[in-house]
């Protein structure tokens, strides 16, 4: 038992921080439904531009949809942004109610399972219930219905599927544990199911030896047959360490790393150990709030890693690459491509990325038929960086 291992698993922490007061103006027309992505067309969304979630969106559809496991308190698979974008599990839709059609262990797991309340129904629930959830949002900025007249679009809207997994209360918590062998049901789940991409927009500072056990078969172990992608928030309110699963060393863990106003990290960000670091936008993102047709504008390193997940879907579903497997494409587009772009945040901001971290820009995947086109808007001028 190693002194990491001390703790149980400490607490489950979701990286949200707040409404962002400088971007309430925006606020007012995001409940109009009568647009087509209405926060889109009014330029809320800058960051599936600053994404280049158009590369990500497919002319046709993907040829073969990443499912993208999403763990939190639960969503609201009935949001309008949602309801069309959700991974769902065809036995249990075309079998009977309340008989495990599909023979996993779980009874009408129709988009996931709620490993709290051990329940099909994966909504957000106590004080969470019809309001708005973490969770939800989460879910909306991975893969949110593009082009459908309401709400927003997200990178993964053509190319993800959503699959809920309620791992924790409403919100999180700091009361909430996050409980091993609840993450450890619901990792095996999600990878049994295929799920290839999972996203965690939450940290916990303890873990154990079969927790560990379990990332590593997914994220480390060599030709695992449950190989998926995990993507990890990195907090940004000044913790001192970047907490699970984040702090893992395993090959197939990507971190997303937040960058708020001006292109910098954003500020209170904990160092990162080094590795797949990706930069992604945590500041004035809009995303799915209350059921059935709310939104909200929030900050935060969880928008970061959500929307990065996303990203990943939306590149990884499309013709170029979806015959890669979890190795390849971790080698071939995140190791070979993302990381190695010349755009990157303002280096010398924080000073223990003196290098800058690259950001998950999916221009770099730009191919002839698919163009960058939002990529290359100018953006508002600035003065140069000494
Ligand atoms: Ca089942
Ligand atoms: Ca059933
Ligand atoms: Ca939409």
């Amino acid at each position: 038992m190693t002194r990491r291992h001390r703790a149980a698993a400490g607490l489950w922490l979701l990286l949200l921080t707040g409404s962002y007061p400088d971007c309430q103006a925006q606020q007012a027309p995001l409940d109009d439904a009568v647009n087509n992505d209405c926060a889109y067309r009014a330029g809320n969304l800058w960051w599936v531009d600053y994404v280049a979630g158009s590369l990500a969106w497919s002319d046709h559809k993907p040829v073969k949809p990443v499912i993208v496991a999403v763990f939190d308190d639960g969503a609201y698979v009935d949001h309008e942004d949602l309801r069309n974008q959700l991974w769902t599990n065809e036995a249990e839709a075309n079998g009977t109610a309340g008989v495990d059609d599909d023979g996993n262990g779980y009874v009408d797991d129709l988009h996931g399972w709620d490993f709290v309340d051990n329940s099909p129904d994966v909504a957000p629930k106590g004080e969470c219930r019809g309001r708005f959830s973490h969770g939800t949002l989460m879910a909306s900025l991975v893969g949110a219905e593009r082009n459908n007249g309401v709400g927003i679009a997200a990178a993964g809207s053509d190319g993800a599927r959503l699959m809920i997994l309620r791992v924790v209360g409403c919100h999180g918590g700091v009361d909430d544990t996050a409980d091993p062998k609840r993450l450890i049901r619901a990792l095996d789940y999600a990878t049994r199911m295929g799920a290839r991409i999972l996203s965690f927009s939450a940290h916990w500072n303890a873990t154990t030896p079969d927790l560990d056990q379990a990332f590593a078969e997914i994220a480390d172990r060599p030709d695992s047959p449950r190989a998926a992608i995990v993507v990890a928030s990195v907090p940004n309110k000044g913790e001192p360490a970047a907490g699970y699963p984040a702090a893992y060393r395993f090959r197939r863990i990507v971190r997303a790393i937040p960058i708020g106003n001006e292109d910098i990290i954003s500020p209170g960000t904990t160092q990162a150990p080094p590795g797949l670091n990706l930069g992604a936008p945590s500041a004035c993102v809009i995303g799915a709030g209350a059921p059935p047709d709310h939104y909200r504008l929030e900050q935060g390193s969880s928008n970061s890693t959500a929307i990065l997940a996303g990203l990943l879907a939306g590149v990884w579903a499309a013709p170029p690459y979806a015959k890669l497997n979890t190795d390849e494409f971790l080698a071939r587009v995140v190791q070979e491509r993302m990381l190695r772009t010349k755009r990157r945040s303002q280096p010398g901001s924080r000073t223990p990325y003196l290098d800058g971290v690259p950001l998950a820009d999916a221009c770099l995947l730009e191919t002839e038929r698919r163009t960058a086109r939002v990529c290359h808007q100018p953006g508002p001028q600035r003065e140069p960086r000494k």
